[in-house]
């Protein structure tokens, strides 16, 4: 199923039995994320809060909080799908299929491709009432407080959409956004985002100020798309549409030079000064910890416009699982085939929630070299957003990533910590909370993989325990004559 936004997102999943409509009334103040907290620890439904105190509009929470969910909203089966379909269309990029016959296939897909581009119209639902001057006021939407030390409301799934001052190219990145007051709120793009640096190159270029759109609601896949770690000139929109097999609608913004997706709930138009900075946070983060006060700037919004009755999306993040976490795996996926276009010997990634990506990232090669696990961790250290991971564990291609239990016991087992630890300096994350200086820090590797003799390891490797087949199968066929169940 592919949905146009998120109306109809909604309704698939309320005929789907997995989204509730509240009508009690509740408040945008903690109350809501006390609710969604319990309900995505326990796997319930997407929720639609309907009375928010205050407000007329819905609120929309959870809605990619399962496995489940997750798929639906990207209209897949299952997200290996997603990686299979990226897997060739990378196999079709890497040369010239042979035969007429794959030819004129590859010709086909490349066709298919084309059509899921983004295209431009004219008039959008999202550009129904447009609100400017004094009508301005972002307290029009029930924005929430999520935790109690949180410094204020928080626009927490935000699409938000900047250009390259030089290529043009527009970004779209999903980065939380402080309300200050009725116009203002802070741009919590981090330090290795796309948006932080386009704003670094409007500096560069000595503007004074730039426009910044943001997007809320739409289809689900659009949403999604801000939280994909692309390289800057990869256009989100364009990877939105190859997901859901349809263009995303675009249309202009009213005030300001930018594309917006046209199926949004709500658009916010403005700019952001070079040069003004502004004290953001405390706020509880995805970390399972508050991220602290630190200065980021500032965005004014000068124009709103919005679908008649919007509905606004949200999300908050906390103590891990929450819903980031799902749209984290989504990612985790689809960069497997790119990561092993490089790294050929990757056989499986597995970031756990409770690693919050970037503090765990665990590996399964095929092993043929000494010193190749080395290999492969410093190459992930080298690769985008992957740089920032603060743990690194290789293993064996025998060893299921996805099993936690099974991993503890194979890295435990094999490493000998002298020899098998690394040990580096570089960019960590903007949220980590372990390096005593923001942004600089240290990052391990750990190498669990079988040690070859080359390696050091003269002894012989041990081999696993296995039952023989035969005795496997005699047990098969006489286990009901045991009588034990
Ligand atoms: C719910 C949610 C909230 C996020 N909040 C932020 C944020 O406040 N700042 C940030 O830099 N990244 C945040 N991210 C991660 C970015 O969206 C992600 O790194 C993405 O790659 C950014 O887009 P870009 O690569 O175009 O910069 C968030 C992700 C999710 C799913
Ligand atoms: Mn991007």
């Amino acid at each position: 199923m592919r949905f146009k936004n998120l109306r109809e997102y909604i309704t698939y999943l309320e005929d789907h039995g997995d989204l509730r409509r509240i009508k009690t009334q509740v408040n945008w103040d903690l109350e809501i994320t006390e609710i969604s907290d319990r309900i995505v620890k326990s796997g319930g439904p997407a929720l639609l809060f309907e009375n928010v105190i205050g407000y007329d509009t819905p609120l929309l929470i959870n809605m990619f909080s399962s496995d489940r969910r997750m798929k639906w909203a990207l209209g897949v089966d299952s997200l290996d799908e997603l990686a299979e379909r990226i897997h060739n269309l990378i196999q079709m990029m890497q040369g010239p299929p042979d035969g007429l016959l794959n030819r004129l296939k590859a010709l086909g897909q490349i066709i298919k491709i084309g059509s899921f581009q983004p295209k431009t119209v004219n008039s959008a639902p999202c550009q129904e009432i447009t609100l400017t001057g004094d009508e301005v006021d972002l307290f029009k939407f029930p924005i929430m407080r999520c935790w109690p030390d949180d410094a204020g409301r928080y626009i927490t799934l935000p699409l938000v959409i900047t250009k390259d001052p030089v290529s043009g190219v527009q970004n779209y990145g999903m980065y939380r956004m402080q309300v200050y007051d009725s116009k203002t709120t802070g741009m919590h793009w981090q330090t290795h985002k796309v948006g932080a640096q386009h704003y670094r190159l409007n500096d560069e270029n000595e503007a004074k100020s730039f426009e910044v759109a943001v997007a809320l609601g739409g289809d689900p896949a659009t949403i999604w798309a801000g939280s994909a770690p692309l390289p800057p000139d990869i256009d989100e929109m364009a990877v939105a549409g190859f997901i859901r097999e349809e263009g995303v609608d675009l249309v202009k913004a009213k005030t300001v030079d930018l594309m917006v997706p046209a199926e949004s709930e709500i658009i916010l138009e403005g700019y952001v000064n070079v040069g003004e900075l502004r004290t953001e946070g405390p706020f509880g983060d995805h970390t399972g910890y508050y991220s602290m006060e630190d200065t980021y700037p500032v965005f004014h919004v000068t124009t709103i416009t919005h679908r008649k009755n919007p509905i606004y999306p949200t999300t908050f993040v906390g103590r891990p699982p929450t819903e980031d976490h799902w749209m984290g795996k989504v990612t985790e996926r689809m960069f497997m085939p790119m990561i092993k276009l490089i790294l050929t010997e990757v056989i499986d990634i597995n970031m756990p929630a409770e690693g919050i990506f970037h503090n765990l990232v665990i590996v399964s090669i095929k092993k043929d070299y000494p010193g190749q696990a080395r290999k492969v961790i410093f190459g992930l250290w080298g690769m985008g957003l992957m740089s920032l991971s603060k743990t690194i564990v290789i293993v064996d291609h025998t060893v299921d990533v996805q099993n936690l239990s099974e991993v503890a016991w194979r890295v435990t087992a094999n490493i000998n910590p002298r020899q098998d630890l690394i040990v580096v300096d570089g960019p960590v994350d903007d949220l980590d909370i372990g390096s005593p200086t923001a942004k600089f820090g240290s990052k391990l590797g750990i190498d669990a993989t079988q040690k070859l003799p080359e390696e050091g390891y003269t002894r012989g490797w041990p081999p696993d325990i296995t039952m023989s087949p035969d005795i496997k199968n005699l047990v098969d066929r006489k286990w009901s004559e045991y009588g034990i169940d």
